[in-house]
């Protein structure tokens, strides 16, 4: 090795594992990365994604300088111009000033991405910026992806910070609902190679069954079965399976009783969905369905995680109760091998324990709640559609809503009518295309961390620091910092130094609640500390946060979605047997909206999206595969090329997220081959999100399919 190469500790921040990385540097360049076989945890686990970063890194269409667009915004293609960052602030400040002057403070919102969340000098750097503007309208990723997570442990355990998390390592059995670990390595539950830990519970001697409208990939002989369940019905199903407990004597009563209240209810709503009437919705037997109750019960320890498939469901905050209730009753939280709690470093239950968002708000929309601050994103275009007090500048940091949230086409008529878009991003994505001012921000390569998502959530914790492992490049800047800057601007800040220690001020505290600091953990090996296990107890003597202590079994916020479920239930057992239902398919050639830019990942068939049908469902239009298709619904109406998937249950119709990139001007790499942007089909507005916890309504969606004529 040449003198000036070294090789550097770092992590993957692409997604939950966060894998432990060695970037090969040479002359202030990354050449490659690979994994970080010492890695105490990891132990050499990377996938392809993240090994392949480099691209994203050195990637010629990266953004290096702030763009200002100089055309009409109704134009297809921005037309931008580089200019400084001095120039970009004081303009984005003077117009933020007379938009606030003109509508009022509120009339500045903010969008936060999913990668904020791997950024953990950034992760609350907008909604705090927007505080200090006055503005408390924040719409974020969240709520297509995990929102009903958050109002469901508010309410359940008073904290929406607390996820017991499946305890893989040592369970005997493990109910995986809606995920797909193999192919998306996993939402919260932070695990290094899933699938070993999962193979392994079957080595052990005990079971894993996986629920799914499709035959994933996650499901081998060496795993688990699927069984095969109509979309949006999970509910029913877990309804059913604590039916089934109740009806085999099952429950822990003295664990209920210690650590409970309320129970009476939940029982009450399980007592309406037997087995066979679960049965008539899920499309699952009774016979399974006791099946599962029975093994859950009866294994030395059960785990369960449900993942983005029932999160994006009509009723998935009732899901996540149901879940919780499920281990709950069973004796399994708070067990070893069943779910648990991983305070990790910091315990942060209880920083989510909050009063004032169990209550509904006014708002020019009606009533509405605000989710760890978050509004309900499917009422984004409505808000700057308003009559009143409408939103009129959006700021949006590490995020695509034009391609991650329903309705692309009443997104764009909504952005048309904003007098400020700003877009903190590392590419110029589909939404920059639309922006005033484009701002470059850092990659991971390029910034310091510290591995905080994986609070609560890691299965083997460790706290992990990284240096930036080069310098950043051009005028590249951390998002913590072009918002103080900003701020700075408005005459609300200091001018922020260029690597502030301030920004890890927050961090330090918290590790050292471990006897930990940023500079211990620079000295270790892989610059990571293996940390212990809490006693699974803890769920309850760290986690809960209810003033009494209890697990709450049957919140009061619930009584109208409990409601809604026997509304629903009416529903989907008269609905039309023919009717075909569209759910999300992640693949390992996509990373959300933003991996498209790499020519690594755009291969074959994964190039671009198609429709994924049933054999059985393409006969019977008499559609092949390869056609042209049209797929509609009241929402709107795309074409895709048709695929076929025999893993699919009938019914079930399957595509892609996250592509549509023939406008992303900015993304040459995404725009040749564009792909289709599913999310037109989407339900937006009013009714087309869960009340209780602002998640939008994104799976099982009624389509049409026919051949193009
Ligand atoms: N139909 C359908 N829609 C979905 C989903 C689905 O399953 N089906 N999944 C949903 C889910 S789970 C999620 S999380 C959302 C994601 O929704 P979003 O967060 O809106 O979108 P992403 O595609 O993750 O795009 C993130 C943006 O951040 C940029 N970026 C990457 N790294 C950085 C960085 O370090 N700094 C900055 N400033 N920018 C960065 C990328 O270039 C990209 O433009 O999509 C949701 N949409
Ligand atoms: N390769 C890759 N990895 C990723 C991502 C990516 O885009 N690509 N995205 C990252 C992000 S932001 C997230 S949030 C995580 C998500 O991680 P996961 O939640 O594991 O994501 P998916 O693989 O989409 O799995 C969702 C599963 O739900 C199933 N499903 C759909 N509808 C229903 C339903 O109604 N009921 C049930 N029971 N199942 C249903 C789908 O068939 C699918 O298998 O993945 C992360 N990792
Ligand atoms: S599994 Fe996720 S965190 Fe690990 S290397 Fe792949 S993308 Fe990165
Ligand atoms: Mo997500």
């Amino acid at each position: 090795m040449e003198n000036n190469s070294r090789k550097v500790p770092t992590f993957c921040r692409i997604c939950e594992p966060g894998c432990g990385l060695l970037a090969n540097v040479e002359n202030g360049k990354v050449l490659k990365l690979e994994p970080d076989k010492n890695h105490p945890v990891h132990k050499g686990f990377a996938c392809h994604k993240g090994l392949t970063f480099t691209q994203v890194h050195n990637d010629p269409d990266r953004l290096d300088r702030p763009l200002r667009r100089l055309n009409q915004r109704q134009d297809d293609k921005g037309d931008f111009q580089a200019v400084s960052w001095d120039e970009a602030m004081a303009d984005i400040a003077t117009r933020i000033q007379a938009i606030q002057a003109k509508y009022g403070d509120t009339a500045v919102a903010g969008f936060y991405g999913n990668p904020t969340a791997f950024n953990s000098t950034s992760t609350t750097a907008l909604p705090q910026t927007l505080a200090k503007l006055g503005s408390r309208r924040v719409f974020s990723s969240a709520t297509q992806d995990c929102s009903n997570k958050m109002a469901g442990s508010e309410a359940v355990f008073g904290t929406s910070l607390l996820h017991p998390i499946p305890d893989l390592l040592h369970s005997d059995y493990f109910l995986c609902i809606g995920g797909n670990p193999k192919v998306s390595h996993m939402s919260f539950v932070h695990t290094t190679a899933p699938m070993d830990k999962i193979r392994d519970i079957k080595k052990r001697g005990g079971k894993v069954v996986f629920l799914n409208p499709r035959n994933i990939e996650s499901s081998t002989p060496a795993t688990g079965e699927v069984l095969l369940i109509k979309p949006d019905t999970d509910v029913y199903f877990l309804a059913a399976v604590i039916h089934h407990v109740l009806a085999i004597n099952a429950v822990d009563r003295l664990h209920v009783e210690q650590y409970g209240k309320n129970v009476e209810g939940l029982f009450d709503f399980v007592n309406r969905y037997s087995p066979e009437r679960a049965a008539a919705v899920t499309g699952i037997d009774a016979v399974d369905i006791c099946q599962v109750a029975k093994d859950f019960s009866q294994a030395k320890a059960a785990s369960i995680h449900m993942s983005t498939g029932v999160n994006m469901g009509r009723q998935g905050t009732l899901a996540y109760w149901l879940l919780n209730m499920l281990s709950f009753i069973t004796g399994n939280l708070g067990r070893k091998g069943g779910n648990i709690y991983s305070p990790g470093f910091f315990s942060i239950s209880a920083l989510g324990k909050s009063s004032v968002s169990d209550h509904y708000m006014d708002s020019p929309l009606g009533k509405i709640r605000a989710i760890s601050g978050v509004l309900p994103g499917n009422l984004l275009a409505d808000f700057i559609d308003a009559e009143h007090e409408p939103i009129r500048a959006l700021i949006i940091n590490s995020g695509n809503p034009l391609l991650s949230m329903a309705g692309e086409s009443r997104l764009r008529q909504a952005f048309n009518k904003l007098e400020l878009i700003v877009v903190i991003d590392i590419y110029r994505n589909a939404t920059g295309e639309l922006a005033d001012y484009v701002l470059p921000a850092t990659d991971w390569l390029e910034r310091a961390d510290v591995n905080s998502l994986g609070l609560g959530f890691q299965l083997e914790p460790f706290a992990q620091y990284s240096d930036a492992v080069v310098a950043a490049k051009a005028e590249r800047k951390n998002e913590w910092w072009i918002l103080a800057r900003l701020l700075h601007e408005l005459g609300m800040a200091e001018m922020p130094e260029s690597d502030s220690p301030k920004a890890f001020s927050g961090m330090e505290r918290m590790l050292s609640a471990s006897g930990l600091s940023i500079a211990k953990l620079k000295a270790m090996p892989s610059q990571t500390k293996v940390l212990a296990q809490t006693a699974p107890a803890s769920v309850f003597e760290q986690g809960v946060q209810h003033d009494d202590g209890r697990v709450d079994c049957c919140p009061a916020i619930f009584a109208e979605a409990i409601e809604n479920a026997s509304r629903i239930y009416d529903e989907l057992v008269v609905e039309q047997s023919g009717q075909l239902k569209l759910i999300n398919l992640r693949t390992n050639y996509m990373h959300n909206s933003w991996l498209h830019n790499l020519p690594a990942l755009k291969r074959g068939i994964h190039a671009s999206n198609p429709l994924w049908m049933n054999p059985r469902d393409a006969a019977l239009r008499q559609l092949q595969e390869g056609d042209t298709v049209v797929v509609s619904n009241v929402n709107g109406e795309i074409t895709a090329q048709l695929g076929l998937d025999p893993k699919l249950r009938v019914g079930v119709v399957a595509m892609t997220h996250g592509l549509g990139n023939v406008q992303s001007h900015g993304m040459k790499v995404a725009q040749a081959s564009p792909g289709v942007n599913v999310n037109q089909l989407l339900p937006m507005g009013l009714n087309s999100y869960e009340k209780l916890s602002n998640q939008s309504h994104m799976t099982g969606i009624q389509v049409e399919v026919r051949g193009l004529a």
